[in-house]
């Protein structure tokens, strides 16, 4: 029995004109929230002690947000889903409005997480087996025209390969909030930065270039479903340290911050609301079991995009095949139902 509630959002990207008025995405984001605090009331109404598992923009969260959502029913807590952008979820759960993020990636999310868990906003539901990156990425071939790769400074010499009609480069971000412009200016290079919507968007990119073998620099992250299809790799940039961040004489350019590359062996964590073990200790015990490998998070990915599944459905394969570890994940105190 599980409910969803979609509260519609939409990733504002470009500037809209309404008549004659430019609103301007701030603008928007202001209107965005009155709307959603208006709604707050009604929204209380029916989720009340449902926990609320956030389902942001890329496929293996989707996926896997559905299968701990079916795994919690299966031990007769009720979930509710709600969708929205990463952007979006430190909102609902500093607010309560949401309990579960089950994918918080060190390489995109680690500042804003470490600043709410910082300030009680929020918790930590675990730490994950998995080890992450996120990063500037490009097909295998792409070596046979710029040898020096993958060297960050091999873009210096090769940044034609990815321009498009301009002079500099392209390189196509997703919009998981990297200052990747940043990183431009410091380590010097001749790229321009285009930003893709979506998880989606960048899968149709990837595909799209290797059927071509057009050379192409794009945000990728593993695990995910691309390393088990496509050869690859990610652009070498300076060793991340924290202080790379912060300290703009850190690093190979005294001046500015953001020198480096994302960090190479990443956390992955699922981060929960501070409301979440009182609406349901059992939820917040299966939560802090659900602990998941990098082969876990390639899989949910691979069955949504490759196997092109709905995100529900993938959960439903992807729990099926885990039946051996519901012991591990059920079997909690909390919960009433005991997992044989
Ligand atoms: C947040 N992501 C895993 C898509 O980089």
């Amino acid at each position: 029995m599980e409910k969803r509630l979609v509260v519609k959002t939409r990733v504002m990207t470009k500037e809209k004109h309404v008549g004659e008025q430019r609103l301007v995405p701030s603008k928007l984001r202001t209107y965005w929230l009155l709307a959603l605090a208006c709604l707050l009331p009604w929204y209380h109404s029916f989720a009340d002690d449902r926990v609320v598992l956030l389902k942001l923009d890329w496929s293996s969260q989707q996926v896997l947000t559905h299968a701990l959502s079916q795994l919690l029913e299966q031990a007769h807590v009720a979930t509710t889903l709600l969708d929205s952008p990463a952007n979006g979820q430190w909102f609902y759960l500093a607010n309560q409005l949401a309990d579960i993020q089950v994918e918080v990636w060190e390489g995109t999310m680690e500042k804003k997480f470490n600043q709410l868990e910082q300030r009680g906003q929020i918790q930590e539901g675990t730490t994950h087996f998995a080890l992450t990156h996120e990063g500037w990425w490009y097909p295998k071939y792409v070596e046979d025209f710029c040898p020096q790769l993958p060297h960050w400074q091999a873009l210096r010499d090769c940044y034609a390969l990815f321009s498009e009609s301009g002079d500099n480069g392209i390189y196509y971000a997703g919009p998981w909030e990297k200052p990747d412009a940043a990183r431009i200016v410091a380590l010097d290079l001749p790229f321009e930065v285009k930003t893709l919507p979506t998880g989606d968007a960048i899968n149709k990119k990837v595909i799209e270039a290797v059927t071509q073998q057009q050379p192409i620099l794009i945000f990728n992250w593993s695990p995910n479903w691309v390393e088990s299809n496509y050869e690859g790799e990610f652009v070498q940039f300076p060793e991340y340290e924290p202080e790379c961040e912060t300290n703009s004489q850190w690093g190979v350019n005294p001046h500015q911050p953001w020198d480096c590359g994302n960090p190479t062996n990443g956390w992955l964590k699922i981060a929960v609301s501070n409301n979440l073990s009182n609406k349901s200790a059992c939820a917040a015990a299966i939560v802090s079991q659900f602990q998941l490998t990098n082969q876990d998070i390639a899989d949910a990915a691979y069955l949504a995009d490759i196997a092109t599944m709905p995100p529900k459905k993938a959960a439903q394969a992807w729990l099926s095949n885990r039946q051996h570890r519901y012991p591990d994940w059920l079997n909690d105190p909390a919960c009433k139902m005991q997992w044989k």
